[in-house]
């Protein structure tokens, strides 16, 4: 008897950025036909789906796609039919929202509800994944948060962000549409955007510790975060769309450590031992091996407004998904010192 297969159609949104390149993998991998957009630049900004060595694979295809523009959603979707969108294009910074808040609500807010509305014009059995963050939890209101914590957003990032998922439950709610949130607490990795601290750091060592840096100039140490490793996030990203009804999780580690922390792992990383001394903006960090100056706190990193203490509770993804991250920290800090180093010995670092 013949059986037809049929390969299982996926939009990813920002296949540029690091979580759009590690599940194009992951779908690629497990036989998807993945279509995975970009928005046309002036400059080619392939280098993470070349670093993964998907960029040519055959069922892969680039299709351009800008999140502000409805008629462009409306299109796309119904080109390609797909079975599965999962919407990880955003302005992702939180420190640019406060410079670019209306961009900011109009890609990371509204740009949800283009796809929401192309889904409901084209066909609502498509299922779609929202990216979520606890950005959206904001200023402490319970530890760790969870599923049910309630919202503070701190940033138009986060405001953004909130909006873009009380959308997906609506539309969960009203049309029956397959709309699944997943609130994702930091995760990283060697294709992180050199913007945001970790990878700040970890390619500010490589280069300080080859003599092509002097010194780190950070912002708030004290912030705490609950980092993870990105690989392993999009794997729950495709297990929430998978599940038998769609609904709201958390992926996180359930541990947090401060920037300074991750600071002191990373020199540990190469071998550096840090003194820190002062305390707030006059802080910094001493090379106990030669009393060299290698990271200072400039306020111009501060934000307007911070978000003090992230830490997950993963436990529903773990109960009904299968879903638990495996790396450590001290793992992930290594992994991403360890590239770092590599591409500044080649001179190839992005
Ligand atoms: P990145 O910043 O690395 O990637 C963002 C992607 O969005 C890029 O491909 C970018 O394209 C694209 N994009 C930006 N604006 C538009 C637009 N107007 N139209 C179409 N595409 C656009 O983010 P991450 O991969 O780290 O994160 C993926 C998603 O998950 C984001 O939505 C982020 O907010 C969210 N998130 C991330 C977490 C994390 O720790 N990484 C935690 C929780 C949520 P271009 O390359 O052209 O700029
Ligand atoms: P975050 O990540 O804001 O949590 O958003 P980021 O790495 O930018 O900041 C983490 C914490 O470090 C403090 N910090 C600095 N941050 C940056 N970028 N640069 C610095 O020099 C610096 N010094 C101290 C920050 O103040 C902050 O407290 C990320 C993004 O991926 C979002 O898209 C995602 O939703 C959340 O994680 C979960």
């Amino acid at each position: 008897m013949n059986q037809v297969m049929t390969v299982k159609k996926a939009i990813i949104t920002g296949i540029t950025g690091q979580d759009g390149a590690y599940l194009a993998q992951l779908l690629l991998e497990k036989g998807y036909q993945v279509f995975g957009t970009y928005r046309r630049t002036s400059s080619v900004n392939f280098w993470r789906i070349e670093d993964l060595g998907i960029q040519s694979h055959s069922n892969l295809k680039l299709v351009e796609f800008d999140l502000t523009d409805q008629a462009n959603a409306i299109r796309m979707v119904a080109e390609i039919q797909p079975d599965e969108i999962y919407n990880l294009a955003a302005q992702s910074f939180v420190g640019v929202s406060f410079e670019q808040p209306l961009a900011t609500a109009q890609i990371t807010g509204l740009g949800c509800v283009h796809l929401l509305e192309a889904i409901r014009i084209v066909n609502p059995k498509i299922r779609f994944y929202q990216a979520s963050t606890s950005e959206m939890f904001g200023l402490v209101q319970e530890i760790p948060q969870q599923e049910t914590t309630p919202f503070y957003p701190r940033s138009p990032y986060g405001v953004a962000k909130l909006y873009a998922h009380w959308m997906c439950v609506n539309y969960r709610e009203s049309y029956g549409i397959f709309a699944s949130s997943g609130i994702l607490f930091n995760h990283e990795s060697p294709l992180r955007g050199k913007e945001f601290v970790t990878r700040k750091i970890t390619d500010s060592v490589a280069k300080i510790y080859l003599g092509k840096q002097d010194c780190l100039e950070l912002g708030n140490m004290d912030a705490k975060r609950d980092w993870g490793f990105a690989k392993e996030y999009v794997e729950g990203m495709w297990r929430m769309l998978q599940a038998e009804h769609s609904d709201t999780y958390v992926l996180a580690t359930n541990r947090t450590e401060t920037v300074r922390d991750f600071v002191r792992m990373a020199f540990k990383a190469v071998g550096i031992t840090l003194r820190f001394e002062g305390q707030a903006e006059a802080e910094i960090a001493i090379n106990t091996a030669n009393e060299q100056v290698l990271v200072r706190v400039n306020p111009q990193f501060y934000r307007p407004a911070e978000v003090d203490l992230l830490i997950g509770n993963p436990q529903k993804a773990i109960d009904e998904l299968g879903w638990y991250p495996t790396t450590s920290l001290e793992e992930l800090c290594a992994m991403m010192v360890k590239a770092d180093l590599e591409r500044n010995q080649t001179g190839h670092s992005f």
